[in-house]
């Protein structure tokens, strides 16, 4: 989003300046709302600038240092191949997907603006599969095109849909989706929406488990005030979208373990005033969603936007609203919580208030305020940005003045509740000292929001900052790591010997040793395609490693492969999915009478066990099955999609 404005417009239209905002240009193409509303439009993310020229990379340019902070690290994620600063950029609105299966793999999107010297943005996006500590930025999505407004998250299953929003002659958000955890996102589809947009799957095991979640702003939008859609099927299609009671705005939505959707956002017509819904039944595919409950509740102070200079982000949002549900087995089960950063009363500028509802929505909490300065003291807590993790704890971070006593001069802060945001732990600086006022990309803000993901052992935090004088995105894991799952912080796994750790980089072996799948296996004789697998251990000292493959021409000749590039590029019916120097694991198999295939990968048999092909502790390697296939024509030969494979001693 851009500017938000009803506030401002607000103060300026009793400044008698009425007119001259409402002349400014609106590209909203739904029917005239409310005068308020109609007004309100005047500050609507929309594109201004051309793209400008961006700056010239680095050659030989060192990877970006982490920033370190007591023993918290953020890691930076708009880089170049070499892992370095890209000069003269700005990145914000960052937005993470965490695969809950494989929590090392995430991705992370985000507002890219080539260069300061234009507004014009594209969809920034990049991976990791190291738990944050390296990052992979290929090029924006859609390049050329101005993109806003990012979402990310995962399905329970480690699909990852990025929302993203495309302002032409209306507003409108698409949906892309990633097989491969963010390293591609080969699809998308239309999804309805508007300015600042957010989203959510459910990823319970609920009936609605997979469907997406979608919510916007009234003042641009497809469709008036209906602001509301759903998917059922992935996220391939949407419901027409539909009006949220009382209208909440610049919210976000979760679900609860039973699968009860909840929307929470600040009112359009009042800045005091948190619009909650719940559906109950947005859950059911066979219905039409309806809200069975809205209650308006008070956060002990008004949301912030758009206040000028003076205040930390200008042009932008102090904080947008967070909801969150707990779905923990525990005391605190089912609570619903809120929290932004708000105006409250009395001199003090902002803190970040939180309040929860024990009873599903109907009613709520008195505020409680989770910064632990000095009340009055003055200091601004902006952005606040809470997560809850599946063990009920509450994790909470924010921006603050509080140690600088200067507006522009802030550290990410946290705090974290495990009684249901009854008391709150002491404040803690997660960052050095950060100026909001630098790297500014012709609009006088850092974006308007951050977000943040929590397993039950820490969090995993994407933010903007500007600690090299520029406006960057940034990863930073809060607590030990958990990337096998069991609760426990690795460190302490491998302590304990509960993991091993044969290369010594702090990641239990584990979780590096896996398998993923890439690229095509193109429709062939057979069906829809060939498509590869693998069954035993990824040890080599172990060699009990198989490569399989079905959905094959039966009783066919085939060949598996590999190597150590991942491409996809025309070959035989299909594509091939391995590049650079190819090694042949043969002799040539013939497929079953099924269609099956499967291949013992000896590793201390020759192309394995030494040369270039020599697969060894901690590599990665992409195979692939080639096969003949008559009966198809063309060139008689296809391919099945690719298997990525990293080893372990
Ligand atoms: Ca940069
Ligand atoms: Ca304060
Ligand atoms: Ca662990
Ligand atoms: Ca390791």
């Amino acid at each position: 989003m851009r500017s938000p404005s009803l506030f401002v417009w607000v103060l300026v239209a009793t400044a008698g300046a009425a007119a001259a905002v409402a002349s400014r240009p609106s590209k909203k193409q739904h029917a005239p709302l409310p005068v308020a509303q109609s007004l309100g439009q005047a500050h609507l993310e929309l594109p201004e600038d051309p793209p400008g020229v961006p700056a010239r990379p680095v050659p030989g340019a060192q990877p970006s240092a982490p920033i370190r902070m007591a023993s918290f690290t953020a890691y930076q994620v708009n880089v170049d191949s070499n892992g370095a600063n890209i000069p003269g950029d700005a990145a914000n609105e960052p937005s993470i997907a965490i695969d809950p299966i494989q929590p090392n793999r995430m991705a992370i999107g985000w507002r890219q603006f080539d260069t300061v010297n234009s507004n014009f943005r594209q969809a920034g996006r990049g991976y990791s599969h190291d738990g944050g500590r390296t990052w992979t930025f290929p090029g924006v999505l859609d390049p050329g095109v101005f993109r806003s407004d990012p979402v990310l998250a995962s399905d329970a299953s480690g699909r990852f849909d990025y929302d993203s929003l495309e302002v032409t002659s209306s507003y409108l958000c698409d949906v892309y989706e990633s097989s491969d955890h963010g390293v591609s996102w080969p699809t998308s589809a239309p999804a309805f929406g508007g300015d600042k947009a957010w989203m959510t799957i459910d990823a319970t095991a609920s009936p609605g488990a997979g469907n997406v979640y979608e919510c916007w702003s009234v003042f641009a939008g497809c469709c008036g005030n209906s602001t509301f859609t759903r998917s059922t099927d992935g996220g391939q299609t949407f419901l027409n979208p539909l009006p949220i009671p009382n209208e909440p705005i610049w919210g976000t939505l979760d679900v609860a373990s039973n699968g009860i959707l909840f929307i929470g956002g600040v009112s359009p017509q009042n800045s005091s005033v948190f619009p909650v819904a719940r559906s109950s039944n947005a859950q059911n595919s066979g219905v039409t969603p309806s809200f069975d409950l809205s209650t308006n509740v008070n956060l002990g102070g008004s949301l912030v936007g758009s206040q000028g200079s003076g205040t930390p982000n200008p042009g932008g949002l102090l904080g947008q609203v967070n909801i969150a549900v707990d779905r923990s087995s525990g005391p605190t089960a089912g609570w619903v919580y809120l929290l932004c950063s708000v105006d409250p009363s009395g001199a003090d500028p902002l803190d970040v208030h939180f309040v929860r509802s024990t009873d599903h929505g109907a009613t709520w909490s008195t505020p409680r305020r989770v910064n632990d300065d000095a009340p009055n003291s003055g200091a601004w807590q902006w952005f606040g940005t809470m997560s809850v993790a599946p063990n009920g704890r509450i994790d909470v971070v924010w921006n603050d003045t509080r140690n600088t006593g200067q507006v522009n001069l802030c550290q990410l802060y946290y705090s974290f509740s495990t009684d249901g945001g009854t008391t709150w732990s002491p404040n803690q600086a997660l960052t050095p000292v950060w100026d909001s006022y630098v790297g500014w990309p012709n609009q006088s803000k850092i974006g308007d929001y951050y977000h943040m993901v929590s397993d039950s052992v820490g969090a995993d935090l994407a933010f903007a900052a500007t600690f090299n004088g520029e406006q960057d995105v940034y990863y930073m894991r809060i607590g030990d790591h958990d990337c096998n799952r069991n609760g426990i912080g690795d460190a302490i796994d491998i302590a304990s010997g509960t993991s091993q750790d044969a290369n010594g980089d702090g990641i239990p072996d584990e979780c590096e040793c896996v398998t993923e799948t890439y690229c095509v296996g193109a429709p062939n004789s057979a069906g829809p395609g060939a498509s590869i697998g693998s069954t035993g251990a990824l040890s080599i000292s172990a060699n009990g490693f198989n490569l399989t493959a079905s959905g094959c021409p039966a009783n066919r000749t085939g060949l598996f492969f590999y190597g150590r590039t991942r491409v996809q590029v025309p070959f035989g019916n299909g594509f091939r999915c391995v590049g650079g120097s190819i090694f042949r694991l043969n002799p040539a198999l013939t497929t079953s009478s099924t269609g099956t295939a499967l291949r013992h990968l000896d590793f201390t048999q020759p192309p394995a066990n030494g040369g270039p092909g020599h697969i060894t502790p901690f590599s990665t390697w992409n195979f692939q099955l080639w096969y003949r296939d008559p009966a198809a024509g063309g060139a008689n030969t296809n391919a099945s999609n690719g298997l990525s494979a990293t080893f372990c001693p």
